[in-house]
């Protein structure tokens, strides 16, 4: 039997078992065919089917979602439905809008934004917007002397253009913005003239708010380096760098952010709400609530489309990583605790 609900209609026809293609259609959109349908004699296939009225379709991506301060991002319109005009619009952008298919915005503040994309055609146009889908970091040459942070883009004396200078000995230290987490440091780029044991130019990477404090990375070279972690939660790390008389390289570009230490990411303390881990690689996503219960949970893909879904009472969800391809997601968290977005990453 086939139904549809009401009010739109409710008629019913009883088929054989069997497989079949069904194509749905209705005025005002174009007719979409569910093909492979197997059903048996008095048995039910629920299929939930939406028709599209010919509308464009907005999707777009970017090169990058985090960038730093006076960073530039390049965007792409994805959209389908041979859109016959567009229009974007970002939030703290150096351009609050284009009509460009890849347009380039410079973002000069900290903080996070939103991007939003409208497209048209000739039948109609739709509007997707992503909030928060751009972090800019605030930026800090080594030689500033300290800061407290979450969130902050990190560089050698020169910048992200251009070499070091000889003969440089500099310092600076991040406190910790969160007093429940270490602070992580993570290289996007590293060249430091190397030497026997560093001995010439080094960077030097301290535990505590100080050069008395242990010693965790005597770094040189020109490979990046893993990930390093501070221990105390709330606490700090103090970089030193020094360089010799001669020869150089381009520094560095580093991120310093809160983080649990095990990956784990602590979206909302008082009421125990964890993602781990996060980035993933072949490991699926937990989500786990201490108090409340989840509603739903979704994992959304650049493009807006919802990847993964899952309606639950319970307080935890595991969304499966498997078959899907590396690179950003959002998890929009619906629970009796509020609602929440977290900017997940598949690194395989
Ligand atoms: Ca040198």
């Amino acid at each position: 039997m086939i139904f549809s609900s009401l009010p739109v209609g409710n008629y019913h026809r009883l088929i054989r078992a069997g497989t079949y293609n069904l194509t749905f259609i209705a005025d005002g959109y174009l007719p979409k065919t569910v093909r492979n349908i197997t059903t048996t004699d008095f048995g039910t296939v629920v299929r939930s089917v939406r028709l599209w009225d010919g509308s464009a379709i907005p999707a777009f991506t970017s090169n990058v979602t985090t960038t730093h301060a006076g960073g530039s991002v390049q965007f792409f319109d994805n959209s389908g439905g041979n859109p016959t005009s567009r229009l974007w619009t970002f939030e703290g952008g150096n351009i609050s809008s284009s009509t460009d298919a890849f347009p380039v915005v410079t973002y000069s503040q900290p903080g996070t934004y939103a991007v939003t994309l409208y497209v048209e055609n000739a039948i109609g146009g739709n509007s997707l917007t992503i909030n928060n889908y751009i972090t800019v970091e605030a930026v800090y040459y080594i030689g500033f002397p300290l800061d407290t942070t979450c969130n902050a883009r990190f560089f050698d004396s020169s910048g992200p253009d251009g070499n070091y200078t000889d003969n440089e000995n500099l310092n600076t230290t991040f406190f910790g913005g969160d007093p429940g987490k270490v602070l992580r440091i993570r290289f996007n780029a590293f060249d430091i003239e190397e030497s026997a044991d560093c001995e010439g130019d080094a960077l030097l990477i301290y535990d505590g708010p100080s050069a008395d404090s242990p010693l965790l990375a005597k770094l040189c070279g020109n490979t990046i380096p893993a990930e390093i972690f501070t221990s105390v939660n709330g606490g700090a790390v103090t970089f030193v760098f020094r360089s010799d008389a001669s020869g150089n390289g381009a520094g560095w570009d580093a991120e310093i952010i809160c983080d649990s230490g095990t990956n784990t990411y602590i979206l909302d303390p008082d009421n125990g709400l964890q993602v781990y881990p996060n980035p993933a690689s072949d490991t699926d996503f937990s989500v786990h609530l201490k108090s409340g219960i989840f509603h739903e949970i979704r994992l959304i893909d650049l493009t807006g489309r919802a990847v993964y879904r899952t309606n639950g009472n319970g307080q935890l969800a595991i969304v499966p990583v498997e078959g899907l391809q590396r690179g950003i997601y959002l998890l929009q968290i619906s629970a009796s605790t509020g609602n929440y977005t977290q900017k997940v990453v598949i690194t395989r």
